[in-house]
């Protein structure tokens, strides 16, 4: 195993070998054997442009034998930001067929955010788009390698602009990687890939995903979903996030030699003219994204699409409310599917063949029947059934600790390696859960992910700011949004010129705080206690008092 990773114990290992769980299938063999099995089929489209199976495949070694003439080796790690884009399955497999392992960012990650990715991995290379939706990428990547992050090669999507140690992708395809290749011998209980954690701490986490473990996900969610190579699925939300790459995502789709549509972004407008087009079968989006589209339809500027091939719509990342769930049989034509998942791990759906209570009103159950699932109260004591509580979960595609995170995995997992995931659940007989809430530090804008530390560590570097917080305000349209209460060292900051600090220091959109509230103090904890935390709680009660009728 990596070093910095915590492997799963050898008993635990053996029983989801046994189980047929984790089959011994690394990356490169699944696309070789999904590239024989489906060579002429589509695997990938995106505008005009459309790739076979077999010419995927063909890419894929090119590139990997390009990757490895510019000194890329087995075991480097890639941050990868790319954008809907089919070069995402391209880079993705190419790494794996060298043995080297991707760090998924996220397109509207920044300077700042990619700096850590890059520095944390110690990465080789940095994969960017040249400009994506009006942003330079090229010029973040400059940045970040002016702080001092590293990485030795940027790869680009597109024009490298020339720049010294830019490279862009299309000088790279080389003749084709004489089989085998390096990356066929990466070990199967080994990492594969870093995700992004949603994160609750100062700096996000990396959460390594091996190939056994990862691979029995996607091929227990193309099951669950029903996959076929009649899919065709619409990846509509960022491809580098866990939801859309495994639940089933691209990767059930490719398992099941169906055929990935690509969004370039989510918009109705975008994305149900697409679904027309292109006969897309099934899609997965945020509730957000849910509500747009359903309004689209329901009186609005789509309301002439034909969606007759549209047999699922899967809603996750955040709680989709049961109002709008309901919606969503008769004005799309199409069966709902709940997701609520993790990049950690634990994934769990509504069954296609579930009733629909059940799938209005929870948020699945989880994929393995050796998922275990612990609802334990602040004393880690079980609650009584069907009462909300912690979730805590182990199981066979569940990380057991954070890359190079050893304070933080002693209290992200109980001793017997038990993942707190910090949601609030009930458990109901049948085994579905349903979200009732959270307790970490995090908020949860529409389905992105924002760590309240992340932030306030930010906004506490202005030389004006003497104390921050960063707390959820509830929002009809998106769930919560942020607030920054900040206390000011004498004259406070401006509103605008604090906000344009905090881009400045390289921090995607969605975390910057969509209010700031200039206070003198913080509400007091009770306790007395001065921990950002209980502020946070405090302030968080304080705000749903003064909001409530
Ligand atoms: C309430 N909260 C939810 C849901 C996730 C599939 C689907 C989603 C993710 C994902 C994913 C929720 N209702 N339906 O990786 O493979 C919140 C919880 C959870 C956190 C994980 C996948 N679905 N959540 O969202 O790593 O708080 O993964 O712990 O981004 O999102 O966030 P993330």
């Amino acid at each position: 195993m990596l070093a910095g990773c915590t492997p799963w114990p050898a008993e635990a290992a053996a029983r989801y070998r046994a189980a047929g769980y984790w089959t011994g299938e690394n990356f490169d063999a699944f696309l070789r054997d999904r590239t024989r099995r489906f060579a002429t089929r589509t695997a990938v489209v995106e505008g005009e442009r459309r790739w076979t199976y077999a010419e995927l495949d063909e890419r894929v070694s090119r590139l990997a034998a390009g990757l490895l003439r510019l000194g890329i080796a087995p075991g480097d790690r890639v941050v990868v930001q790319l954008p809907n884009i089919p070069e995402v399955l391209e880079v993705a497999f190419a790494l794996f067929r060298i043995g080297a392992l991707p760090v998924y960012a996220l397109p509207a990650h920044r300077h700042g955010e990619i700096g850590h990715l890059c520095a944390a991995t110690a990465a080789a290379a940095l994969v960017i788009p040249d400009v994506h939706a009006g942003f330079d990428h090229r010029a973040m990547a400059a940045r970040v390698r002016a702080q001092g992050d590293g990485p030795a090669h940027v790869l680009v999507a597109g024009d490298s602009g020339g720049e010294e140690g830019f490279t862009a992708l299309a000088d790279l395809r080389d003749a084709p990687l004489t089989h085998p290749a390096p990356g066929a011998a990466a070990d199967p209980d080994d990492v594969a890939f870093f995700q992004l954690s949603g994160g609750t701490t100062g700096l996000p986490k990396l959460i390594p995903r091996t190939h056994d473990d990862y691979l029995y996900s996607v091929r227990a969610s193309a099951e669950i979903c029903r996959l076929s190579p009649e899919t065709v699925y619409l990846a509509a939300l960022p491809m580098t996030h866990n939801f859309p790459m495994s639940s089933p995502g691209f990767l059930g789709v490719l398992h099941a030699g169906g055929t990935v549509v690509l969004a370039p972004d989510p918009s109705p407008d975008t994305c149900l003219a697409l679904i027309e087009t292109e006969r897309v079968t099934m899609t997965a989006v945020v509730p957000p994204v849910a509500l747009l589209w359903l309004d689209a339809v329901d009186g609005g500027s789509q309301a002439g699409r034909d969606l007759t091939s549209l047999e699922v719509l899967q809603v996750g990342g955040a709680k989709f409310g049961e109002q709008a769930a309901r919606r969503v049989r008769p004005t799309l034509g199409c069966a709902l599917q709940q997701v609520f998942g993790m990049a950690e791990g634990l994934v769990n759906y509504t069954r296609l063949d579930d009733d629909e209570e059940t799938v209005v009103t929870t948020q699945g159950r989880p994929i393995s029947p050796d998922d275990e699932i612990r609802v334990l109260d602040d004393a880690d004591r079980p609650v009584a059934p069907g009462e909300p509580g912690h979730l805590l979960t182990r199981g066979p595609y569940t990380i057991r600790g954070y890359y190079n995170a050893p304070e933080h995995n002693a209290t992200a997992f109980t001793a017997d390696g038990f993942y707190r995931t910090g949601d609030v659940v009930r458990l109901l007989p049948g085994g579905h859960l349903v979200v009732e809430g959270r307790a970490k530090d995090q908020i949860n804008r529409g389905g992105e992910k924002i760590a309240a530390e992340e932030v306030e560590n930010h906004i506490l570097a202005h030389p004006d700011v003497h104390d921050a917080a960063v707390v959820a305000v509830p929002d009809a349209f998106l769930g919560e949004r942020t607030c920054a209460y900040v206390i000011p060292r004498g004259t406070p900051p401006g509103r605008s010129q604090l906000l344009r600090f905090l881009r400045e220091r390289g921090l995607a959109a969605y975390k910057i705080p969509d209010r700031v509230e200039f206070v003198e103090r913080f509400p007091a904890t009770g306790v007395g206690k001065t921990s950002r935390r209980e502020l946070r709680q405090a302030i968080t009660a304080e705000l749903r008092r003064t909001a409530a009728p």
